[in-house]
């Protein structure tokens, strides 16, 4: 107990862990994923990643249903997946607190796409706490435990980017023991969403959001901040701070609970200041509410589209910009690549030869759709390789080229099964490649079924992917180590021209896993005939010599995987150490 620094993430752990949550459940997703991590590090809980966000509110919403305080966690794209049985335990309601932790991402600093997740709760008709530091952050989640059982509801408590990263100074507490929710009977009623029961607790959901509303009048949640009477603001969660960075002399209706919304809180802002504006990112949930209200909103000339920023506000409103200081010193930009050593590149690497189709997914391997791979046509949302490669099939095709869908290991787990289901269940062909690194590697090295690695490190048993291939009736299942680049490319050209459906499970451990790294390799000068071959690999520790264009290998970069040595005809890369132990497959 005392005051620390915690970022968002951490500080809504460590909210749930003071209101006594003992479950956790969630889908790793930037900027999402410490908040289960740290979860998990905390006394006396059981914390554990599911292979998706939907599993992730079931697991949570039984052990509510059994009685437990329960925390989920996902990024805004993990709550679409979540979103079935969010509507409908909007229905049933809870025992033990349910929170849902969603973290939206505007910007895109990491993402496919832009959602503000405030619009599904109030489409869920579920209450959406917004915090604006690592303080709230920590209250307002111990506060969603509260309102969770005292109106029957799971609580939505959001965050972004700049408050999940972002570290600011905490009051920790006491962990407390909730107040017993009483045992548990038969309530089909409740807890059996068919039509005749779903109707009755629709009514009980109307009545839920008539009480909910009377909360929101009074909730110190919200907080009108009466400055100059020229210009209100009102907005919600980190825009508070950049509207009070930007705009200090300006009044601020900051919004902590910003669904359902107070009706006479807002009337009452608007009626005291002279201009009134909405101030949010990625969405206009806010004014669009408001004008719905009838409450007269001004333009605030900010776009909708992306991150908010001080400054951005300060122009919109005609005023000079704060000087950034990050002006001063801008990073050289560096485009994102696959590590060196990484096991996605040579599959890429041979896509590209064979000329494929390929519908992507979405993980580290998406950078296989850059150049010099370039060798990835689409990439939707997780799980859609499998589908779009099958539906591309069924439209004949393009071009007589192959089609492969690529999808990785946790995100195969994730959603990719039951397309493959449906492409065996449907008489489909064509190819999966799935690329098994041993790891969930884009959000951070989290464990998935497929590696049998658990968030608190229980022993279990791992994913038999070939096995459950074939068992969803796939016949043509191979297993091939994509570091033997003429392995890669024999196994996607002799199963691309079958016409049955088949697997290529491509397995060896992301280059981050393997600790033994080999002695770099260098470039025999005079045996390189600057041919490029190995430049087009996109290994970011091969370059050019301007001057003489031949290949240089940065040792400080390589990790001895020899990729670069398989695609070198005049035997120009050589091996000065020991060799690389990648791992077994
Ligand atoms: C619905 C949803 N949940 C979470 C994410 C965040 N996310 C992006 S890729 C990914 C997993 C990638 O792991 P894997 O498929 O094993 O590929 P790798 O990065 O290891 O190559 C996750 C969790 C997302 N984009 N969408």
């Amino acid at each position: 107990m005392g005051r620390v620094l915690l970022s968002g993430n951490e500080a809504v752990a460590q909210g749930a862990w003071e209101a006594g949550a003992t479950v956790g459940v969630g889908y790793p997703g930037t900027p999402s994923t410490q908040a289960l991590e740290h979860f998990a590090t905390l006394p006396g809980v059981h914390a554990e990643w599911a292979p998706n966000e939907k599993v992730a509110l079931e697991v949570a919403a039984g052990a509510s249903f059994a009685g437990a305080r329960s925390l989920v966690t996902m990024k805004h794209v993990g709550l679409n997946v979540a979103a079935d049985p969010l509507f409908t335990i909007a229905y049933t309601g809870v025992r033990g607190g349910l929170v849902i932790f969603v973290a939206d991402d505007p910007g895109m600093h990491s993402s496919q796409n832009e959602q503000d997740s405030h619009n599904y709760a109030a489409f869920a008709r579920v209450p959406m706490l917004d915090p604006s530091d690592s303080a709230e952050a920590l209250a307002f989640t111990k506060r969603a435990f509260e309102i969770s059982e005292q109106f029957d509801v799971p609580v939505l408590v959001r965050s972004v980017v700049r408050l999940s990263h972002a570290k600011s100074l905490v009051e920790t507490g006491a962990r407390i023991d909730p107040p017993p929710v009483g045992p548990l009977k038969p309530d089909p009623a409740k807890w059996v969403m068919m039509p005749a029961m779903a109707r009755c607790r629709r009514a009980d959901l109307d009545t839920r959001m008539e009480k909910l509303s009377a909360f929101a009048a009074t909730t110190d949640l919200n907080r009108a901040e009466y400055r100059d009477a020229a210009l209100g603001v009102v907005c919600s969660g980190v825009c508070y701070q950049h509207v009070r960075e930007a705009l200090p002399d300006a009044s601020v209706l900051k919004l902590g609970l910003t669904f359902p919304l107070s009706v006479d809180l807002i009337d009452q802002f608007a009626s005291r200041v002279d201009r009134l504006i909405v101030v949010e990112e990625a969405d206009a949930y806010l004014e669009r509410s408001l004008r719905a209200l009838g409450v007269q909103v001004s333009p605030s000339g900010l776009p909708v589209a992306g991150e908010i920023t001080p400054g951005a506000i300060r122009s919109a409103m005609g005023l000079p910009a704060p000087v950034l200081r990050e002006k001063d010193h801008t990073l050289p930009p560096r485009p994102p690549l696959m590590c060196p050593g990484c096991p996605h590149r040579p599959v890429f690497h041979a896509l590209r030869k064979i000329k494929a189709v390929v519908t992507g997914d979405i993980g580290c391997y998406t950078l296989g759709a850059l150049k010099p791979l370039a060798a990835m046509d689409t990439c939707v949302c997780m799980g859609a390789s499998v589908g779009m490669a099958h539906g591309a099939e069924l439209a004949g095709g393009v071009d007589g080229r192959p089609i492969i869908g690529v999808i990785g290991d946790s995100t195969f787990a994730h959603s990719g099964i039951t397309g493959l289901l449906n492409t065996v269940y449907n008489g489909g062909g064509g190819t999966i490649a799935i690329l098994d690194n041993r790891i969930t590697a884009m959000t951070g090295h989290q464990g998935n079924p497929v590696d049998g690695i658990t968030l608190q490190g229980r022993t279990v048993r791992e994913l038999d992917l070939e096995a459950l291939c074939r068992t969803l009736g796939v016949t043509r299942v191979r297993t091939v180590d994509p570091h033997d680049l003429s392995a890669t490319e024999n196994a996607l050209r002799e199963e691309t021209s079958v016409e049955d459906l088949s697997v290529l499970i491509f397995r060896a451990p992301c280059a981050l896993l393997v600790k033994d790294k080999g002695s770099p390799y260098a470039v025999d000068e005079d045996a390189c005939t600057a041919c490029g071959a190995c430049i087009r690999l996109g290994c970011p520790a091969i370059g050019k010599d301007e001057r003489t264009g031949k290949a240089t290998i940065d040792v400080a970069l390589c990790v001895g995987c020899s990729q670069c040595v398989q695609v070198c005809r005049f035997d120009a890369i050589v091996h000065t150490g020991p060799a690389c132990d990648l791992g077994e497959v």
